[in-house]
């Protein structure tokens, strides 16, 4: 690893991850124990599995395999793009094909917050741009943080009050 990509302190970070495909909750678990064994990078907390519908580009799509989505608090002392490519890689090798945008997936990590910082690029966009309002962002990030801020848009929870919740518990071991 080149020295750039790495920082001189820990940084907090919030990922987002979804399934809908495979085993899912196996992969989440797996997932979790992954990212953990990072190098630079430590596990916090996960919150629990939480079930909600396929959100396509077209809306909500009843007919596509349910999501299982999941949040994890970490500490990162990778720079946001050294973390991103690591992500990507333990989502390839848990079968993430990447042919559809919002399409099926075994695993989806995404960088949802990364201490203050904001990211813009052709790579990286951070706070994740639509966070905010999305259910199963939001809910198991709320269990884990009540008092969560997406950073420039405003309190998780206030914004949760303001959409559609349809994420349903989804009975399992703790995930971490
Ligand atoms: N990228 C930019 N910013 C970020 C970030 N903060 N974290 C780039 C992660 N990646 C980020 O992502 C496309 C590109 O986004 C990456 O190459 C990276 O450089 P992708 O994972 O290849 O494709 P995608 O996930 O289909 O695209 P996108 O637009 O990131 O999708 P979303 O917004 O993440 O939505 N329905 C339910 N119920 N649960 C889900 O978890 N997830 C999605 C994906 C759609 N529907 C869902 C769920
Ligand atoms: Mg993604």
């Amino acid at each position: 690893m080149t020295r750039q990509q790495r920082l001189r302190v820990e940084l907090p970070v919030v990922l987002a991850l979804g399934s809908n495909l495979g085993d899912r909750e196996s992969t989440l678990r797996a997932a979790v124990h992954a990212i953990n064994a990072l190098d630079g990078v430590t596990v916090d907390a996960a919150s629990s599995i939480v079930q909600t519908p396929a959100l396509k580009l077209a809306g909500v799509d009843h007919s596509a395999p349910a999501y299982l989505n999941a949040v994890v608090l970490a500490r990162s002392a990778l720079e946001p793009h050294a973390l991103l490519e690591r992500l990507q890689h333990i989502e390839h090798e848990h079968g993430r094909v990447r042919d559809e945008r919002w399409g099926d997936r075994t695993l989806d990590i995404d960088i949802v917050t990364f201490a203050h910082l904001l990211v813009d690029d052709e790579l990286l966009t951070i706070p994740h741009p639509r966070a905010g309002e999305r259910a199963f962002v939001l809910v198991p990030w709320l269990q884990l943080d009540p008092g969560a801020v997406v950073p420039g848009v405003g309190a998780a929870a206030e914004r949760l009050s303001g959409i559609e919740n349809d994420a349903t518990e989804f009975e399992a071991e703790p995930l971490w």
